[in-house]
């Protein structure tokens, strides 16, 4: 969506519907990815240093990792969680009412493996619908380097995020039923903010370079979803340097008192 007008945005939100994902080129400039990977890499290395670190987490496959991250900039900078390109396109998809639920992000380092072909969300009414529902939940991914195929950018199956799964296709896993399906591959500059529905099949792939490959993993999601977003936290500050607009995105999530106040 070079030209953000209305013409582009509705094509864009159809593609988006068609496919389950979007990419959205040239959203952040360099100073803004240079400041959120140095946060970032800071931060991986200060977890990964502690044993008993909760905010890490291996996921499947190996050599790939997830971690939440704490609403303090860059994280929480109103360019990053609500850049207004980014706040047009959530509004096109989930409507006038959504709440960011979910704070998190991947790294794959290099020596990583296949992980399975998986969903990060199923169907909202589970297996009750025999028909798909329009999108209730997106992850925003901002990608802290150049996605591609020797770093290990994302594998997706296009339009996937449309399966519905009938009782006889529950006890087939995705990775095998994926096979027969084309997939796609994540390539995307730095810069770049990439919307997914939380439906799409997808997976971590090897990354064969030697440079660790990581994004930010922000989930949105329909406001009647998101009455709590049980692991956000607001630090006050955070709270208290957002506009309205912004703190309407995050109110699912309690807000942390100063800490002079605790
Ligand atoms: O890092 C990636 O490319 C995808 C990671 C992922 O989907 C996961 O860990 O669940």
């Amino acid at each position: 969506m070079d030209r953000r007008d209305d013409a582009d945005l509705m094509t864009a939100l159809r593609t988006f519907r068609d496919s389950g994902l979007l990419v959205l080129p040239e959203v952040f400039d360099a100073a803004r990815v240079a400041a959120l990977r140095s946060a970032y890499d800071d931060l991986l290395r200060a977890e990964l240093g502690h044993d008993t670190s909760q905010r890490v987490q291996p996921t499947d496959g190996a050599k790939h990792v997830q971690m939440q991250l704490p609403l303090v900039p860059p994280f929480s900078d109103v360019e990053t969680v609500a850049h207004p390109l980014l706040l047009r396109v959530l509004t096109g998809i989930l409507g006038e009412d959504f709440h960011c639920s979910y704070y998190n992000s991947n790294t794959a380092f290099p020596g990583s493996t296949y992980q399975r072909v998986h969903r990060d969300a199923g169907p909202v009414f589970g297996t009750d619908l025999g028909v798909p529902t329009p999108t209730t939940a997106v992850v925003v991914n901002i990608p802290l380097c150049d996605f591609t195929r020797e770093n290990g950018s994302t594998e997706v199956w296009p339009a996937s995020h449309l399966i519905v799964d009938s009782a006889d296709d529950a006890d087939v896993d995705l990775t095998t039923r994926a096979e027969a399906l084309a997939s796609a591959r994540m390539d995307v500059p730095a810069g770049a903010a990439v919307v997914r529905d939380l439906r799409l099949w997808h997976r971590g792939v090897p990354n064969r370079s030697g440079e660790a490959r990581s994004m930010l993993a922000v989930v949105y999601q329909r406001g009647w979803l998101s009455w709590r977003a049980k692991s956000l936290r607001v630090p006050a500050a955070t709270w208290r340097a957002w506009p309205d607009h912004v703190r309407s995105i995050f109110s699912a999530a309690p807000v942390d008192p100063d800490q002079h106040q605790q």
